[in-house]
């Protein structure tokens, strides 16, 4: 984890079991050597914890929150509702559902309180990563650098013909 400055990124989940998703989008802070800190935070199981950290967030120095939860997931929604920062929420996939019902319970937020809702799963994870990465280069050249070589690197490693 990039400890070394103040954290810009907060990323939460709503539990222990939601780290095998969410531990994808920290590595690739991790690469573009974005500063983040991270939490378990629960809509359910620890409300308080939940609007003591997206009420303080802001005033601490974040700037996006990306928010992981699985099953019936609030706490991106209910994150949002707290702060008026950028929450990005990533499904992470369950047992049961595989993940549509983390999806849905995300991605249906009531018009007035916005959460930017990413795939189920690794791909959510990483590309919350990255489209954090986005909204700090609007402001931040050091950013914008890291992740335009990401970009550079990405498309360089893509063959051209399949290997067989
Ligand atoms: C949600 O319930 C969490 O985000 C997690 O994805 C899901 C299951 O949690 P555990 O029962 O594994 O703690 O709140």
């Amino acid at each position: 984890m990039n400890a070394s400055s103040t954290p810009s990124v907060g990323v939460i989940m709503g539990s222990q079991s939601d780290w095998d998703t969410m531990q994808h989008g920290c590595e690739q802070l991790d690469r573009l050597g974005i500063a983040y800190e991270v939490r378990i935070v629960s809509a359910h199981r620890t409300p308080d914890r939940l609007a003591d950290y997206a009420r303080t967030a802001r005033d601490r120095g974040l700037k996006v929150i990306i928010a992981g939860a699985g099953g019936a997931a609030h706490l991106p929604g209910m994150c949002a509702a707290w702060t008026s920062l950028p929450v990005l929420g990533v499904p992470v996939e369950s047992r049961t559902l595989k993940g549509q019902d983390s999806l849905l319970s995300i991605v249906q937020m009531p018009a007035g309180i916005p959460v930017g809702t990413l795939a189920i799963g690794k791909a959510g994870a990483v590309n919350a990563a990255l489209l954090a990465a986005s909204i700090l280069s609007i402001s931040d050249g050091k950013v914008t650098e890291a992740l335009e070589t990401f970009r550079s690197e990405q498309t360089a490693s893509v063959a051209e013909v399949p290997a067989r």
